[in-house]
């Protein structure tokens, strides 16, 4: 037996785990969760139809993109990996956490509307790739014929994460700038935080990945415009080394001199998702203010598999955060998961000594990222029997 990872190439968090599945050479089998086991064995089991999902040799079924890297990093798979992707440095850890939650999370907007709103470009590739989620028993035919059910399903949930048409030219502008700055970092840098990837790679990957490097609109863009990201995007999702530009021994950098390049992304990080991730804990906790009674160990809500703040994705009720961003107003859905994801930040960097914790701040603070090290919820998220609740009142 081996691991299985059920997902599906289209998907954004499957990238995620994938990657780190490939780049440290653990065995695994791929199967869509159109398979039988998936349906009914994983479904029930994790409670919802989500995305990946490893199931190791002994059974285990595990869900989550984060869950799944620290099995192998942290838990029972860890002599299967070959390195950590945690750095040791608490300045390039607490980076690293950043990154995580920004690719998997900050830049939803432009895997959504890259893919979304480009019909001429991605339509027909769009319409074959979601043919593989469904059975295999499921003629091509009628697979396909499911595709306009399940695309308005996933246009819709591109409204949650702000990709309205007034937002839409300042998605393109912002996403191009992150490729010029993305780009510009690797001339120097393999990787985000020098010669190996760490967790902030895996973050990025995921947006990266299955949205904006395969989805044709946009992998067009990242090829002319930044195909050294392009090459970053390859090294990732390869089990080999892939050095062919650098010549590293594979260390990470010095986190006494961190490159401008850095700074520069982190800058964009506090430009593009900060006031979002700020108005999105502001707006957690006033709904927590108005739900004292909320139970420990539940989400508040009728339905334990909803993943928004009142309800599915989230702009339901008064599950919205409404916050500036780039001259413009947006609002958007407010996910739990993410505050449990920066919660890692938060919680790496406590552990720290003092002096790191102080020569971290200051790395942030050059790039106006401090800000994000004080956001905290009333309570905090945990993950229980594979779904985000809250914890007790702290
Ligand atoms: N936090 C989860 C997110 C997984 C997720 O949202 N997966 C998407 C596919 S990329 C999914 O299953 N969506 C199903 C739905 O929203 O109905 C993880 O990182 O594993």
């Amino acid at each position: 037996m081996t691991y299985t990872l059920y997902g599906a190439p289209v998907s954004l968090y499957t990238g995620k785990a994938r990657s780190y599945l490939r780049r440290q050479g653990i065995d695994f089998v791929e199967e869509s969760p159109g398979f039988d086991r998936y349906l009914n064995h994983i479904v029930p089991t994790v409670g919802r139809w989500i995305i990946p999902c490893l199931e190791t040799p002994d059974g285990t079924i595990i869900q989550d993109g984060a869950d799944i890297i620290d099995h192998f990093e942290k838990g029972d798979g860890q002599s299967l990996r070959q390195f950590s992707i945690y750095p040791e440095s608490p300045v390039l850890l607490a980076i690293g956490h950043v990154f995580e939650l920004f690719g998997g999370e900050g830049l939803l907007r432009p895997a959504m509307h890259y893919r979304w709103n480009f019909d001429e470009e991605n339509l027909a590739f769009l319409a074959s790739e979601f043919s593989v989620l469904v059975p295999a028993s499921v003629p091509q035919e009628d697979a396909e014929a499911q595709f306009p059910h399940n695309s308005g399903r996933m246009r819709k949930a591109a409204l949650n994460f702000g990709v309205v048409p007034e937002a839409m030219p300042l998605i393109e502008t912002a996403f191009e700038e992150f490729l010029d700055l993305f780009s510009a970092h690797l001339v120097d840098q393999p990787y985000l935080l020098g010669g190996q990837p760490t967790i902030g790679d895996f973050g990025l990957i995921a947006a990266m990945w299955a949205h904006l490097f395969r989805d044709p609109a946009p992998m067009a863009l990242v090829k002319r415009r930044a195909p050294r990201v392009g090459r970053w995007v390859e090294r990732m999702t390869t089990s080999e080394p892939f050095l062919h530009e650098y010549d590293t021994d594979g260390s990470l950098i010095d986190d006494t001199e961190l490159p401008d390049t850095l700074i520069a992304l982190m800058g964009f990080v506090a430009e593009e998702y900060l006031p979002e991730i700020t108005a999105h804990v502001e707006r957690a906790n006033q709904w927590l203010d108005e739900n004292p009674d909320i139970e420990a160990g539940t989400n508040g809500l009728e339905n334990p598999a909803n993943r928004g703040l009142e309800g599915g994705r989230g702009l339901v009720g008064n599950g919205a955060a409404t916050f500036a961003w780039r001259g413009i107003e947006l609002t958007t859905g407010v996910m739990p998961y993410r505050f449990w994801l920066m919660q890692k930040l938060h919680d790496d960097l406590a552990a720290a000594n003092e002096a790191d914790q102080e020569r971290t701040r200051h790395a942030f603070a050059s790039a106006g990222l401090d800000g994000i090290l004080d956001l905290r919820t009333l309570r905090r998220v945990e993950r229980d029997g594979h779904l985000e609740v809250w914890g007790p009142l702290v």
